[in-house]
């Protein structure tokens, strides 16, 4: 049920001059040893940014999944763009969550950057955030106007395809802004939040296990170290 996100976002990547950087091919798909899931990952190199990572898992009734993290060069201080679509579909259950990820919580950053976001929120309410998080801090990399919720269908059907395109719509209405203008926190500064990120994110992803399961213990370890969350094992860029 992913397959038209995953479409709209390469589609949105590549207008922007994305580019693919191949992948080793256990990386670029695998399937799990029962045959009962595919995992396929893209990695983009895009004007502006220095990694951007697209990963879309397929388990059929049991999961279908959409993942996607934005790295920003590091002289723009603008938030990681994260996305993570999930459905059970045996439970008939959507975990949705659209986020530009801020480096930093201040009053000044958020103002500057989340104008956009803030605007959108109100336009799809049953997206809204009003739900809890089990995992992760919502006050550390998440924004107080991230479009998240965990419902059925229903939401998928009527209001996701129209927050997602809006959503992407408005990251690139951002980073337009941002590349143009000179970032408050510096280069070296930014690194080290951006690689924070990745540390925390690993530490924290609700998805080694699931990963394991199909996978196994020694492909996630890999996968999780060298795709989802590189930072967190290398120490600098
Ligand atoms: C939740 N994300 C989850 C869950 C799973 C994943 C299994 C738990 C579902 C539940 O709450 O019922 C799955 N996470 C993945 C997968 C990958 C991953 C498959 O990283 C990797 C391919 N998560 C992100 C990004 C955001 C994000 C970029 O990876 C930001 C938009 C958010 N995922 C996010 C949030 C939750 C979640 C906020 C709820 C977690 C909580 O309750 O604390």
């Amino acid at each position: 049920m992913f397959e038209p996100y995953l479409e709209e976002l390469h589609e949105s990547i590549e207008l922007h001059g994305g580019e693919l950087i191949s992948l080793p091919s256990d990386f670029a798909r695998r399937v799990s040893k029962n045959g009962n899931a595919c995992i396929r990952n893209w990695l983009w190199q895009v004007p502006g940014f220095r990694r951007w990572r697209v990963t879309r898992l397929d388990a059929g009734n049991n999961l279908q999944v959409l993942n996607s993290v934005a790295y920003p060069d590091y002289s723009n201080d603008q938030p990681l763009m994260g996305i993570d679509l999930l459905w059970f579909g045996a439970r008939c259950k959507l975990v949705a969550v659209l986020d530009f990820q801020p480096l930093v919580q201040d009053e000044i950053y958020l103002n500057r950057h989340f104008q956009g976001l803030k605007s959108l929120q109100g336009l799809f309410p049953e997206l809204s955030n009003k739900e809890i998080m089990r995992s992760f801090d919502p006050h550390q990399y998440f924004s107080p106007w991230l479009l998240f919720c965990r419902g059925g269908e229903d939401q998928a059907k009527d209001s996701l395809p129209k927050a997602f395109t809006s959503f992407l719509n408005c990251y690139w209405k951002l980073q337009d802004y941002s590349s143009g203008s000179i970032s408050k926190i510096s280069s070296d500064e930014v690194m080290r939040l951006q690689i924070a990120y990745d540390i925390y994110s690993a530490e924290r992803d609700p998805a080694h296990g699931l990963f394991t399961s199909y996978f196994g213990k020694q492909w996630t370890d890999r996968f999780l170290q060298e795709f989802l969350f590189p930072a967190a094992s290398t120490k600098g860029p």
